[in-house]
C-alpha cells in the first residue's frame, strides 16, 4: 500500500518492509511495546498532518480548524469517558511532554519532586538527574525494597523529611498495584499534589483491571501506545478545573507549538477501540498471559522481582545467577524473543549492563496468543537462559519462534 514511497525513495521502502517482516515474525516482548489499529495508522497517515492548529477548539491562531476543532474534541470527550474525569488534554507529544506540563504548569523551579528512582522502575521524567526534569526542579526518590515492593510508611516518612510540592506515583518497570488511596495520603500529608504517571497500566486500568487514579490523584498523565494500543503520544487528566486550565496554558502556549492533529485523530481512534466491551477482553488476557509466563519460570527456579506480577509486565533477577541481564537479552534476541535489560532491586551493575530482564505480554496478547502460547514461550526463555552460551540452541529455537510467529500474523502486506 506504500504507493509513494515504493516508487520513489526503495531505501526506506525496504527498511520499512524489513521492519514490517521483523514485527510480524520476532516475538516482541518489551513491556512498553504494542501493535497498533490499522485504523490509527490510517489516521496517522492522513492529510491531518498538514494543519497547523495551535491552541484549543473553537479557540484558534489560524483558519480552517472547523474539521479539526471537531476532531481534537472527540478525542477530548473519548478520553473524560474512557478515564472517568472532567478534563483532558489530548495535545502532549509523548508521555515525556505531558509531565513535564504537568511540572511547568504547577511547579516554580527549584520546586521539589518526590518520586520512584529510575533505577527502582521509576522513569526519567521522575526526576531523574540527566532529565531537564532533575535539572529544574530539586528532586528526590522513593524506591522498592528488596522484595520488589513499595513500602508505604518509608515512603510517607521520607515526605515528611523532604516535603515535597508534588508528589509521583508511576512506574516503567513495577510489577505490582499502587495504592493510590495511600500515596493520596502521603500527599495530603505533606501538602503536596499528587501526579499519576499511568502510562504502563493505562489499558488495564481502563478496563477495570488495575486501580484507577482516580478519584485519588489530582492530576493523571498518560502516553497513548503501551497498554493502550493506540498512536504514540500523551495525554494529561484532571478533575480539578484550576488544575486543568493552567496545564492548557503550559502545553500550548508553554511547551509546545502546533498539536499534532494527524495523532490526535489516531488518539481518537485508538480511543474508540478501549471503549469496546472487547477491550475488557484484551487487557485480562494481557494479565492472564503474564501470569501463566511468570508460573512456568518460577517453576523452572527463575527468580522474579515480587515473585511475580499484579499487571502486565515481569521482572527476571539474575542476581544470584552468573549472567547479567545484558547477556540474557543477547541471548533472547539471538533466538528471535525481544526484551529490554532492566536494573533489579539490590543491583549492582551499572543501567548498560544490569542483573535482570523487563518481559511483557501487551504485544503478544495483541497479536491473539493466549496461555497455551505463553507456557510455550516460558518453557523456551528457561532454556536459553539454563544454557546461556549455547548459540546452536538458540538458533534452533529462532527457527520454532518464527514458525510460532507465522501462526499469528498481525499485518498483512497491505498495511504498507
Ligand atoms: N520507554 C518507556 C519504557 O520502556 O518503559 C518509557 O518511556
Amino acid at each position: 500500500m506504500a504507493y509513494y514511497i515504493q516508487n520513489e525513495d526503495l531505501e526506506i521502502y525496504d527498511l520499512i518492509q524489513k521492519e514490517l517482516q521483523r514485527q510480524n515474525t520476532h516475538l516482541e516482548m518489551i513491556a512498553s511495546e504494542n501493535y497498533t489499529f490499522p485504523s490509527v495508522m490510517e489516521a496517522m497517515g492522513s492529510v491531518l498532518t498538514n494543519k497547523y492548529a495551535e491552541g484549543y477548539p473553537n479557540k484558534r491562531y489560524y483558519s480552517g480548524c472547523e474539521y479539526v476543532d471537531g476532531i481534537e474534541s472527540i478525542a477530548i470527550e473519548r478520553a473524560k469517558k474512557l478515564f472517568g474525569c472532567k478534563f483532558a488534554n489530548v495535545q502532549p507529544h509523548s508521555g515525556s511532554q505531558a509531565n513535564g506540563a504537568v511540572y511547568g504548569a504547577l511547579l516554580k523551579p527549584y520546586d521539589k519532586i518526590l518520586g520512584m528512582d529510575l533505577s527502582h522502575g521509576g522513569h526519567l521524567t521522575h526526576g531523574a538527574k540527566v532529565s531537564i526534569t532533575g535539572k529544574t526542579y530539586q528532586s528526590f526518590f522513593y524506591g522498592v525494597e528488596l522484595d520488589g515492593r513499595i513500602d508505604y510508611d518509608k515512603v510517607a516518612d521520607y515526605a515528611k523529611v523532604i516535603k515535597p510540592n508534588i508528589l509521583v506515583c508511576g512506574f516503567s518497570a513495577y510489577t505490582r498495584e499502587l495504592d493510590f488511596a495511600k500515596f493520596k495520603e502521603i500527599a495530603e500529608s505533606v501538602g503536596a499534589v499528587l501526579m499519576a504517571d499511568i502510562a504502563h497500566v493505562a489499558g488495564l486500568v481502563v478496563a477495570n483491571e488495575y486501580p484507577n487514579p482516580f478519584p485519588y490523584c489530582d492530576v493523571v498523565t498518560t502516553t497513548t501506545h503501551k497498554t493502550l494500543r493506540g498512536p504514540r503520544g500523551g495525554v494529561i487528566l484532571t478533575n480539578n478545573e484550576e488544575i486543568a486550565q493552567k496545564i492548557d496554558k503550559m502545553v500550548f502556549p508553554g511547551m509546545q507549538g502546533g498539536p499534532l492533529m494527524h495523532v490526535i485523530a489516531a488518539k481518537a481512534v485508538g480511543f474508540r477501540e478501549n471503549l469496546k466491551p472487547e477491550w475488557k477482553t484484551y487487557a485480562k488476557q494481557v494479565k492472564s498471559n503474564i501470569k501463566k509466563l511468570a508460573e512456568v519460570l518460577v517453576k523452572q527456579e527463575f527468580d522474579l522481582v515480587s515473585g511475580g506480577t499484579d499487571n502486565h509486565l515481569i521482572l527476571m533477577s539474575f542476581l544470584k545467577n552468573d549472567f547479567s541481564g545484558k547477556e540474557a537479552d543477547i541471548a533472547l534476541a539471538n533466538a528471535g524473543i525481544t526484551v529490554n535489560k532492566n536494573t533489579v532491586p539490590g543491583d549492582i551493575r551499572s543501567p548498560f549492563v544490569t542483573s535482570g530482564i523487563r518481559i511483557g505480554s501487551p504485544a503478544l496478547t495483541a497479536r491473539g496468543m493466549k496461555e497455551k502460547e505463553f507456557e510455550w514461550i516460558g518453557e523456551r526463555i528457561a532454556e536459553i537462559l539454563s544454557d546461556i552460551k549455547n548459540e546452536s540452541l538458540q538458533s534452533d529455537i529462532k527457527k520454532q519462534v518464527f514458525a510460532l510467529g507465522n501462526n499469528f500474523i498481525i499485518y498483512d502486506k497491505s498495511i504498507f
